[in-house]
């Protein structure tokens, strides 16, 4: 039994020793340790060994299976290394090359001036609020004052779905939905697409977005109006800016105004940018008109409120003076990365 697991050892280490790839090392293990490898063939054979000798042979068995996997792996180990130097020698890393550009996406430009405008109305206590734009005539309309027979409810200016639902052509019904809640008071901003049957153009897009704002509370007057947007006007614009009413008409809100801010560019001189006006046109606002109110089941008598609307694409050209609002549609990569 002795000179057998001698000369499986010495097979064993031979075939190891002429090893010259890992593989082959491998299949000296399954050969001569795996489970139907030759030592564990010489184990499975014991019985033919008288009973007192099995303890003696079954400690040769393990010192011979201890040899081989001892000079096994410190070959394997040897084999790994040369695979390794062999691989260094060859991949060479040239550090000097450029590395790949990571290209990370960023916000487009509506997007940042939106939350610009939220940042601000947050800061003074208004909730963003965000409502559907699919409308039913009454919230779009009706609701707002907008009588039946007035011409932005002609079919050449509103999307129609059907007689009795259209897509919005203002945030302000979701400020209707608010008020119906009855939970007052009411500061809110509801931002969000709408839509306009009109043709395109550098100003005009068949879809663009509005930030409306709405404030409801007792004793509400044109004074809390024109503190809150001239400070809105200071924030967005930067802290000299001055802000000018100039009264409007809207069926929603009475009195009506427009405001205009001061040019940021020239400070209200006159220059190219303002069209020498000195002025720009931002927003248009009022108090909201008590009948309004009424409808969606507020007391007039008891509360006030005041309302403003704003074109949030006409913020995004002005803030980065950009001269065509169809490059804020058109998602041109070029255009889009100077933001
Ligand atoms: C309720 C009552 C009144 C919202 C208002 C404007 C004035 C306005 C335009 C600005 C440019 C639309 O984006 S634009 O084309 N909007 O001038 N919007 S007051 O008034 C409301 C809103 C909700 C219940």
């Amino acid at each position: 039994m002795r000179e057998k697991l001698e000369q499986i050892k010495a097979e064993a280490l031979r075939q190891i020793e002429a090893s010259d790839a890992l593989e082959k090392l491998n299949e000296v293990r399954v050969n001569y340790l795996g489970k139907k490898g030759e030592l564990t063939a010489v184990l499975k054979g014991m019985k033919d060994v008288a009973a007192e000798e099995r303890p003696k042979v079954g400690q040769l068995v393990n010192e011979t299976r201890a040899e081989i996997e001892k000079v096994l792996d410190e070959s394997i180990r040897k084999m790994e290394q040369r695979v390794r130097d062999a691989k260094l020698k060859t991949e060479v890393i040239d550090v000097t090359l450029p590395a790949k550009k990571n290209s990370v996406g960023h916000r487009h430009p509506s997007t940042i001036a939106l939350e610009e405008v939220e940042r601000i109305f947050i800061g003074m206590g208004y909730e963003v609020v965000e409502g559907p734009e699919v409308e039913r005539d009454y919230y779009n309309f009706e609701a707002l004052n907008i009588p039946a027979d007035h011409p932005a409810k002609d079919e050449q200016d509103t999307f129609y779905i059907t007689g009795d639902i259209l897509l919005r052509t203002q945030t302000s019904s979701t400020q209707v939905h608010e008020m119906e809640k009855g939970k007052l008071p009411i500061r809110m901003i509801a931002p969000g697409r709408v839509f306009r049957s009109d043709e395109v153009d550098a100003t005009h897009s068949p879809s663009f977005h509005q930030i409306e704002g709405l404030v409801i509370d007792r004793n509400i007057t044109f004074a809390d109006l024109k503190g809150t947007l001239a400070e809105f006007a200071r924030e967005l614009f930067g802290k000299e800016t001055k802000v000018k009413f100039r009264p409007h008409h809207f069926p929603f809100t009475e009195p009506s105004a427009e405001m205009d801010v001061t040019c940021f560019k020239c400070g209200g001189k006159g220059c190219r940018f303002c069209k020498g006006e000195g002025w720009i046109e931002i927003l248009g606002c009022g108090m909201v008109h008590p009948h309004v109110l009424e409808m969606s089941g507020i007391d007039p008598e008891k509360y006030s409120g005041f309302a403003f609307g704003v074109g949030l694409e006409r913020i995004a050209l002005l803030k980065y003076e950009i001269d065509d609002m169809r490059l804020l549609y058109e998602n041109d990569i070029r255009f889009l990365k100077q933001f």
